[in-house]
């Protein structure tokens, strides 16, 4: 058996904490039926996080479409900060009070990926980083891990599947058990050189038996101009300074007329990692540090009912839009339609409205851009964001 829910079983509302069946059937017994407006925010984002990147709205909206409910919010890949009302949906509470639950589930854990992956993205500035954390989550989960990684910034992930739905080829190296298998580094790398398609660069992983300088030495005498990067996976046993490692391999390989083999690092990688070995790496792997990331603490909370503002203690009352400071992207929380006064507070920059319509009766209304579509326009705020603490 699979332990596993179904895209049905989401959109039958049978993926919920059983208090809110309960809290629909006593509301249905006693003949309380009220227009709400909930409201989603996260009070505290994880540890030395400024921003965060809001992933999970594609899948949000059609979890929720065919409802009697609006949805307003930030669109996906929008950068968004501690205490930010990031989503708002209306409605009659019965009719959707039970998808609480996936709903948040949905945006908490892409967020939390996407958010991380554009930490590393931002932290690596022009150099690779490539999504290889599949294996460390659930296998029905890995195409939406993916996706949140790639939207964050990832160049590109491992997951053939993921790839596809992306519409983007896949990326990956050569594992160790290749070369275990062939019995020799070099050996590995040239039968890959002669069977694999010529588009994919030729990446040596140098780990595996013997010391990574005189295998990337080998690699690199063997495919010359062919060799696009050496991969370290150096197990942590044998990780002492790697920076130092690279700094020796890179001269070695220089000396010897191999400028052109680019040093590529995986293994146990995250946002410090990467800033510690940008001085000489040009190429990164990170798996469990974007996969595994820490979710973003996302609650859902009524803010008003049949139109009054209230909200429960801890929560502030109304329904409210985010504007955004187009140059520091500072942002200005204001009543729903209601303008804020002036300029950015932080900048003096202008303010542009970024909560917007997303479903109105429960129809789609908002333009889903393409992944590549959101990943630029990640890449595109990633240098004005505050730097990596
Ligand atoms: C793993 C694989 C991934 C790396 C580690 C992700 O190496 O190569 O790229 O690491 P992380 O989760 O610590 O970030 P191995 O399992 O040694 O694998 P393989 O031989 O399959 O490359």
């Amino acid at each position: 058996m699979w332990f596993i829910a179904t895209p049905e079983d989401l959109k039958s509302g049978r993926l919920t904490d059983v208090y809110f069946e309960r809290t629909v059937q006593v509301l249905k017994a006693a003949g309380i039926k009220r227009h709400v407006v909930m409201e989603v925010r996260a009070t505290h984002l994880p540890k030395n996080y400024d921003w965060g990147i809001f992933v999970g709205v594609e899948e949000a909206l059609q979890l929720l479409e065919g409802l009697p409910v609006d949805v307003d919010g930030l669109e996906e890949g929008s950068v968004f900060r501690a205490g930010e009302p990031v989503l708002r949906v209306s409605g009659e509470y019965t009719q959707f009070g039970v998808y609480e639950t996936a709903l948040l589930g949905i945006l908490c854990q892409a967020s939390g990926v996407a958010t991380k992956a554009a930490r590393c993205k931002k932290a690596a500035g022009h150099r690779l980083v490539l999504s290889f954390g599949a294996r460390r989550m659930h296998p029905a989960i890995a195409p939406m891990i993916d996706r949140a990684a790639y939207i964050g910034g990832c160049d590109g992930v491992a997951v053939t599947m993921s790839a596809e739905l992306l519409g983007i080829k896949p990326s990956g190296t050569m594992p160790h058990a290749l070369i275990l298998l062939v019995g020799d580094t070099v050996e590995a790398l040239k039968w890959f050189d002669r069977v694999i398609d010529p588009s994919v660069p030729r990446v040596a992983l140098i780990d595996t038996f013997n010391d990574e300088k005189f295998e990337a030495i080998r690699c690199a005498e063997a495919l010359g101009e062919r060799l696009a990067a050496v991969r370290f996976d150096t197990p942590g046993s044998r990780r002492g300074d790697m920076v130092e490692l690279l700094r020796e391999v890179r001269w070695e390989l220089d000396i010897r007329g191999f400028k052109h083999v680019k040093l590529f690092v995986s293994g146990g990688l995250d946002e410090y990692e990467i800033l510690q070995l940008n001085e000489v790496a040009d190429a990164y792997g990170v798996g469990t540090a974007i996969s595994n990331a820490p979710t973003i603490n996302f609650a859902m909370d009524i803010v008003e009912i049949d139109g009054k503002p209230i909200a429960k203690r801890g929560k502030m009352s109304g329904a409210k839009d985010i504007w955004r400071c187009e140059n520091c992207l500072h942002g200005v929380v204001t009543l729903a339609d209601h303008e804020p006064d002036g300029q950015c507070p932080r900048c003096g920059g202008n303010l542009f409205k970024a909560t917007k319509p997303l479903m109105r009766n429960g129809k789609i209304v908002a333009k889903i851009p393409s992944p590549q579509e959101i990943r630029e326009s990640v890449l595109s705020v990633l240098p004005k964001l505050e730097p990596i603490r």
